[in-house]
């Protein structure tokens, strides 16, 4: 019996898989087909992909073609694939010419001319409409996130919004964006979501102008400082059938989501702490440091190191403590801990001050351990008392990760997901993480 292997997304499935199949059968008498897993293309940079892995197994089986369907998880998997099933062929389309060359090793390698004129992409364009974005605020991470929105597709910056047109204007020639304005109203009319990138305490004024312009919105962290301002624009915004989310890179990064669900899972236990530090040593007369502008490590580092705290023990916690080093006004360090049933959540967060930027989930058979900069979460370790168990696992992080975020954010428009809670960030965490700065904020008030 010839065994012949192939592998792909197979999202939108379409006329080009069907003939790449049933050509791939014709190859020999049994047909294993590899689908993706939906980690797995995230971590070789296919954000985009539309239809769950459970829907594109089931186009794969409806083609009739497959004897066999596996799920392709990691990089490496189709040598020992190969190995294991006793494949005689490899087979792939024509755009991967080359590519699989290595196989040939291990069976005879088939590159199969690839049907012309249809492609996923190509579908998902068609059916996506792209979404023109205007970004609000020209500063640092401003300037970060264009970049990376090149790796999301569905959508496009346009243009970009400074009270300051100076700002504006030198911004949109360094990127060559369509437009730049100083008039908010020119601005929203010409867009269809936006990102706001400017100082925390313009987030709320500009939020709920956006969703008055019905305009979906991707808020820089933290959204606001305020837990009944956080509630009244996602209520907002739910009532207005728009998108609000958070940009919180790390939440919508895959090694981190991973880690988060095998915590759950059990398998450390039971969490007794978790334990996250995110420190900077920033210097001069920036914005971090002035309290006119809520500067401080609480608002500027707070909602990175709470978020595995919330995941991890949940929005119910019965107490919060802070210990803030405070100079001229804001906290230039904090540490403090988050009290709950059944373990504690542990932070430190300092903009003047050197620490390990490590996390440390703490359970009653094992522990997690992710080295700094665990918020750009690409590598980390579960340990136990018999270090034969130990387990590494590793994740790609691009960029800046901002990408993820926009991904996610794109994800929900077009799948109308604002009602749903289905984000990767869901809102009560939001909340949750905001209610806890600003009682920060308010313990620190004179
Ligand atoms: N294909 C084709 N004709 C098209 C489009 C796709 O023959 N018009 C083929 C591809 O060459 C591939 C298969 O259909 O062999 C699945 O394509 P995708 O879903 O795009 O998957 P891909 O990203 O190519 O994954 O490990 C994954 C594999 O390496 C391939």
């Amino acid at each position: 019996m010839i065994k012949v292997i192939t592998y792909g997304t197979f999202d939108l499935f379409h006329e080009g898989h069907d003939n790449l199949l049933r050509r791939a059968k014709e190859l020999g008498d049994y047909l294993i087909v590899g689908v993706t897993a939906e980690r797995f293309d995230r971590e070789r940079g296919k954000l985009n992909v539309h239809n769950s892995l459970m829907q594109r197994i089931e186009d794969v089986k409806n083609s009739g073609f497959a004897d066999e369907i596996i799920v392709e998880e990691y990089e490496g998997q189709k040598i020992e694939d190969i190995l294991k099933h006793n494949v005689n062929i490899f087979a792939i389309g024509s755009d991967w010419v080359s590519k699989f060359d290595y196989l040939n090793e291990y069976c005879k390698v088939v590159y199969l001319e690839r049907t012309k004129g249809v492609s996923s992409t190509q579908l998902r364009n068609e059916k996506q409409q792209i979404i023109e974005l205007g970004i609000i605020g020209t500063g640092r991470i401003a300037n970060r996130f264009i970049p990376e929105s090149k790796y999301v597709s569905g959508v496009t910056v346009k243009g970009v919004y400074n009270p300051n047109e100076k700002s504006a204007k030198d911004f949109c020639d360094k990127y060559e964006l369509d437009f730049y304005s100083s008039d908010f109203e020119e601005f929203a009319s010409q867009v269809d979501a936006v990102y706001i990138a400017s100082p925390h305490l313009s987030h709320a004024d500009y939020i709920r102008k956006c969703l008055e312009r019905k305009l979906h919105v991707l808020c820089e962290k933290p959204m606001v400082l305020s837990k009944n301002q956080a509630i009244e624009l996602y209520n907002f915004a739910m009532e207005q059938n728009l998108v609000l989310i958070e940009a919180l890179k790390t939440a919508y990064s895959s090694g981190f989501i991973h880690l988060i669900s095998l915590v759950k899972s059990g398998v450390i236990g039971e969490i007794r702490d978790v334990d996250a530090t995110f420190t900077k040593t920033k210097e001069g007369n920036i914005r971090e440091f002035d309290p006119n502008q809520a500067g401080g490590s609480m608002t500027e580092l707070a909602s990175y190191v709470l978020l595995p705290i919330i995941k991890i023990f949940g929005t119910e916690y019965k107490n919060v403590q802070f210990f803030p080093f405070i100079k001229n006004e804001v906290d230039v360090f904090t540490r403090g801990i988050v009290e709950y049933k059944n373990g504690t959540g542990s932070f430190k967060v300092g903009l003047r001050v050197n620490a390990e930027g490590d996390l440390i989930i703490s359970g009653t058979k094992g522990y997690a351990y992710v080295p700094a900069p665990w918020w750009k979460t690409e590598y980390f370790e579960l340990r136990f008392k018999d270090s034969n168990f130990n387990k590494k696992y590793f994740y790609k992080f691009d960029g800046d990760g901002l990408r993820y975020e926009l991904n996610e954010f794109v994800r929900n428009i077009t799948l109308n997901l604002n009602h749903s809670d289905d984000y990767l960030f869901k809102k009560r965490e939001s909340i949750a993480i905001i209610e806890i700065i600003d009682k920060f904020l308010n313990s620190i008030k004179k």
